[in-house]
């Protein structure tokens, strides 16, 4: 028999699950009971019963598949579960018991193994309330965390008389994964390894989180950052492939080039898919990328194409249907902040740093914008002596300087003699309160992208279980493209001061605290929520001050009897909903920030439906 008689051999069926995919990012999530029949070449699913096969609902070219593994019983609560990635999608298929779950795995893998495009690593969890539920990831498109092909040992040594050998010292996590730097980078300490955007890499050894060791295509060793690569492959490492980024962000981004034809491809969350966006004559056309019944992306009907890359090359030489052709992506910004300035780096030497002016004076000590080794833009906070528990302090700073999030500002190190300096990462648009009180009447959908990055940033915190303990608009701050970074997250603890941390204290800041914190000092991450609903409110209302005229036993009566912040003016009742729910009097029936996440984003589906897409 030749090997065309044998592509549409059934090789197995069987009636399973399918988790709807969640390409439409918006939708509701269920699950479909569908005849999932493997053939040699694809993987397709109907309607029906094995019996009787209804009409076909999809398929996944087996050619495609980077991955088939089982996933945690918890990532959806549901047992049996396997995954299956393909392109940029992931099919769930859930199993009725184990012994299927393993078969299929088996049987779809054995179908890939000759897969040029098989990853080393997967993510065991699944991508829920904006991070991996495995490794709490929240980049979406970060590497697996997880091998794919375990070299265990069988049960039968386990018997056997010879001791095991012993483990690898370093864990190997990511080990020999292929690279490609997304912005170059300029080695800081001596083991650093220096490089341009676009440079490969193989990584030897993952230390940590942040950095790894990698070998360069010129046999160069050294370490890397971890947050400056991308597994090669994926989109991730194009030009023109900007992610998550929102509709109204992607036009001003393409309107300060002011060049014609400059285009760039982000994910559009009305759909899933996604979106090109495209500037002609000074405005900003947006097109989606739509899928074929072959599965090709197409954005004229008559132009289709296996891959993206391959629509915008096309693309690029003639206009197929667009208002112009693709010139170039927008210059890139800015690189983002390194953890640490250097590998394993943290206390800085002072005489590294160059002051510049003073940007503001606060509860701490001054804040003064500054560069270090005379490059590295940074901001500088200077702890008034005495002003804080210095030792304890430090301590607890190591811990902090590993926090790594698009959404929290990133802490480079400090300098630990007395004055403390603590060198964070300078954050361009200054303070959020500020920024609210000058720019009234933003938006809506800027405000609600503000207080989605807080979620984020927050819904990171919580994962680590951390607690922020003064979360509020005056301790975040605005950077380019708008994002908001919230700082200061933890710094309370090690105030001297009783005035600030005591309850009863005249600077405690009373009108973010929840009931049990003002009652009891009990802070966990529903005081945070709780602080987070006022900052909503701060947000909302274009910065006023919460309980306006109030003074601290006012605010702490009115709170008691059971009454709430009033809904701002232009605020929409969803939103205000969630803010109420934030203030819930028992912390145990408010929101996690996880939950706050999923209810902004469907909201944002209904209400502002433009202002994601
Ligand atoms: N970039 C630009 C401006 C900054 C920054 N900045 C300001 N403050 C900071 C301005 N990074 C100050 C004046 C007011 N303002 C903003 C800033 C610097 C460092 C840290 C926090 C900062 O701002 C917070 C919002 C107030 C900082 O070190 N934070 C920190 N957080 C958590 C843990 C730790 C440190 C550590 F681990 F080190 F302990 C304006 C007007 C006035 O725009």
């Amino acid at each position: 028999m030749s090997y065309f008689d044998n592509a549409d051999k059934e090789l197995k069926v069987d009636s399973m699950f399918k988790r709807s995919q969640g390409k439409k990012k918006l939708s509701t999530i269920n699950y479909k009971e569908r005849v999932f029949v493997l053939t040699p070449k694809q993987l397709q699913y109907y309607e029906g019963t094995p019996q009787k096969r209804g009409k076909m609902k999809g398929t996944v070219d087996l050619i495609k598949v980077k991955v088939v593994e089982a996933v945690d019983d918890n990532a959806f609560d549901k047992q049996y579960c396997f995954q299956v990635v393909y392109q940029e999608y992931t099919l769930y298929i859930i199993a009725n018991n184990e012994e299927q779950q393993s078969e299929w795995i088996y049987a779809i893998q054995e179908e890939c193994r000759k897969n040029k495009t098989l990853l080393s690593y997967y993510h065991p969890g699944a991508f829920i309330g904006n991070q991996w539920t495995c490794c709490h990831n929240t980049d979406k498109q970060a590497m697996g965390c997880q091998k794919t092909f375990v070299n265990t040992v069988s049960n039968s040594q386990v018997f056997l008389d010879k001791p095991l050998p012993p483990l690898p010292p370093t864990p190997l996590e990511n080990e020999g994964l292929n690279v490609v730097a997304l912005y170059s980078f300029q080695g800081i300490e001596s083991g650093d390894l220096s490089f341009s955007k676009g440079d490969e890499f193989t990584i030897l050894i993952s230390e940590g989180e942040h950095w790894c060791l990698a070998r360069d295509r010129n046999g160069q060793k050294g370490y890397i950052p971890v947050n400056y690569v991308r597994e090669k492959g994926g989109l991730d490492t194009e030009c023109w492939y900007f992610g998550d980024i929102m509709r109204h962000v992607a036009e001003d981004k393409l309107i300060k080039e002011q060049k014609e034809g400059t285009f760039l491809v982000r994910n559009s969350s009305k759909d899933g898919l996604m979106t090109l966006s495209l500037l002609h004559a000074g405005v900003v056309k947006h097109y989606h990328i739509k899928q074929d019944e072959n599965k090709f992306y197409k954005i004229s009907p008559r132009h289709c194409f296996p891959t993206i890359p391959e629509l915008i090359e096309y693309h690029k030489l003639n206009s197929g249907g667009l208002v112009t052709r693709l010139r170039q992506p927008p210059s890139s910004d800015t690189n983002p902040p390194t953890v640490g300035l250097g590998h394993g780096k943290w206390e800085i030497d002072r005489s590294e740093i160059n002051l510049g002016h003073e940007i503001g004076n606060g509860q701490f000590g001054r804040v003064c914008k500054g560069w270090w080794r005379g490059t590295t833009e940074v901001a500088v906070k200077m702890m008034k002596p005495n002003s804080m528990s210095e030792d304890d302090f430090i301590e607890e700073a190591k811990v902090m300087q590993h926090f790594h999030h698009p959404n929290l500002v990133q802490l480079y190190g400090v300098c630990s003699q007395t004055p403390i300096y603590i060198i964070t990462e300078f954050v361009p648009n200054g303070c959020l309160l500020t920024f609210l009180r000058k720019q009234r009447s933003q938006k809506l959908s800027v405000l609600c992208e503000i207080v989605f990055h807080v979620a984020s940033a927050m819904a990171y915190l919580e994962s680590k279980n951390f607690i922020h303990r003064d979360l509020a608009a005056r301790n975040c701050l605005v950077g380019m493209n708008l994002v908001v970074k919230v700082c200061d997250f933890g710094l309370s603890r090690f105030v001297i001061d009783d005035e600030y941390t005591a309850s009863e204290g005249t600077k405690f800041p009373i009108k973010w605290a929840a009931p049990e914190v003002i009652m009891y000092n009990r802070f966990s991450s529903k005081s945070d929520i709780w602080a987070y609903g006022i900052l909503m409110w701060e947000v909302f209302s274009g910065g006023m001050s919460p309980y306006a005229s109030y003074g601290n036993p006012q605010v702490v009566s009115y709170i008691m009897s059971g009454k709430r912040l009033k809904k701002p003016e232009s605020c929409r009742s969803g939103i205000y909903t969630i803010m109420k729910d934030c203030w819930l009097e028992c912390p145990d029936h408010r929101p996690s920030f996880g939950i706050v996440i999923r209810r902004l984003k469907s909201l944002l589906g209904e209400d502002y439906a433009d202002a994601f897409d």
